[in-house]
């Protein structure tokens, strides 16, 4: 299936993207999908998708539904019929090609983590700045902002719902690094993606909490650890970043094969405090048996609650403690109305939305920025604020939990 054609009256926006594996499809789904939902005055044309490997990557564009395929992604950017560069590498090109595709003058939409480095991602925010200033927009994608009822969960903090909050708690949880067979592909070597669960997992989690509290972590007390320090080499570490983005590799690796270190942590734990005086904790761990994309959280403040499962994401669980205490206690909100985030454009109240449609939700956000000239969020700023509470994360660990302030 390809998607060239922009439908008549809309302004006709090149999308290139450069990376196709699990992030890439979901991206592709966004972009295909997002103008037959929302009605926007731009239409998002899928003209070019890039990889190293010639034959994968036109697999790929057919697969996706991408138009052409670039095995060079500086020739990508150069392209002139894309006007956003979509980056769905790992973390060790973010930078490099995020800052080469601002001041070629196109919009920038990165996968999370924003950069490997604080360095990295000050010079993405800069770039970012500069292109403001031109016009141009940059976001960071951290998709589960998007999840209507994250979305609505936001919107009853800041409404004061909660009054003043006490406790931000999030956990994220998977499992698919408990087999010490696992191979060693690139998402467990520190120069390809920075860090392990914390990079991957707890920036989501990161940036949900500074999300929905309001305001930036300040300091962390962190423990970490590499439960399994040494795996079986792979002939080609990037072979994960195929169709499952190193999650799994095809056919495993063959008995007696080479050990190599493992780089990056298995899990992370931490605590932090916001300037308001909240106290936030975190958990990122890819050690987590029979949890396999677990998400979870709770804000407890002065006047309620509320508590999110990404396993039931179109459940938003609310206590309002300004009730009576005899009827109080928690509800479940079924976020499926047209009044709540993103709904309007969907299916009638109960038919419930899934993982995807973040990236569809995400392609909106984008483009409606674009479109009004509206600052995208989570800006690259946003991203640099994630990135510098991963680093205080590493720093505090390697101190043994000392805290570790984060400069503002
Ligand atoms: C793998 O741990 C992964 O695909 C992350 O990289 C994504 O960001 C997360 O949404 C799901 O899990």
């Amino acid at each position: 299936m390809r998607e060239t054609e922009p439908e008549a009256g809309k302004r006709p926006l090149g999308v290139g993207m450069v990376g196709y594996a699990f992030m890439g499809a979901a991206h592709s789904q966004g972009w295909r999908t997002v103008g037959r939902v929302f009605d926007l005055p731009v239409e998002p044309v899928l003209s070019a998708v890039c990889g190293r490997d010639g034959g994968a990557v036109r697999a790929a564009a057919d697969r996706l539904g991408w138009a052409a395929a670039e095995t060079d992604w500086r020739a990508l950017i150069a392209r002139d019929d894309v006007d956003i560069v979509d980056i769905c590498t790992p973390g060790d090109s973010h930078a490099e090609i995020a800052v080469a595709a601002l001041e070629a003058g196109k919009h920038v939409l990165c996968e999370k983590p924003l950069a490997n480095t604080v360095e990295e991602a000050e010079a993405m925010a800069e770039a970012a700045g500069r292109a403001r200033a031109r016009g141009q927009v940059a976001m960071v994608g951290f998709n589960y902002r998007r999840v209507p009822a994250l979305a609505l969960a936001r919107r009853m903090v800041a409404e004061g719902r909660l009054g003043a909050l006490r406790h931000v708690r999030l956990t994220y949880l998977q499992d698919w690094l408990v087999d010490p067979e696992f191979p060693l592909t690139w998402r467990l070597l520190k120069e390809r993606a920075g860090s392990g669960a914390l990079g991957d997992l707890g920036a989501h989690i990161v940036d949900l909490a500074q999300y929905l509290a309001g305001e930036q972590v300040a300091g962390v007390s962190a423990l970490t650890e590499t439960f399994v320090r040494e795996r079986p080499l792979v002939a080609d570490a990037d072979e994960g970043a195929g169709a499952s983005g190193g999650l799994t590799v095809a056919g495993g690796t063959a008995g007696g094969a080479r050990l190599g270190a493992v780089t990056v942590d298995d899990a992370a734990v931490f605590t932090g405090r916001f300037p308001s005086g909240a106290l936030a904790s975190f958990e990122a761990t890819r050690f987590a048996t029979g949890r396999k994309n677990a998400l979870r959280l709770e804000l407890n403040g002065s006047h309620g609650s509320l508590a999110f499962d990404l396993e039931r994401l179109n459940e938003l669980s609310f206590h309002d403690h300004t009730e009576p205490a005899a009827s109080a206690g928690f509800r479940r909100i079924l976020v499926t109305e047209p009044d709540h985030p993103y709904l309007e454009a969907w299916w009638p109240p109960g038919h419930g939305l899934g993982y995807e449609h973040t990236f569809v939700h995400q392609a909106r956000d984008l483009l409606h920025a674009i479109a009004t000239g509206a600052e995208a969020e989570p800006s690259f700023t946003d991203g640099l604020s994630v990135q510098r509470v991963l680093a205080a994360v590493e720093e505090s660990a390697a101190k043994n939990s000392v805290y570790t302030q984060i400069p503002a």
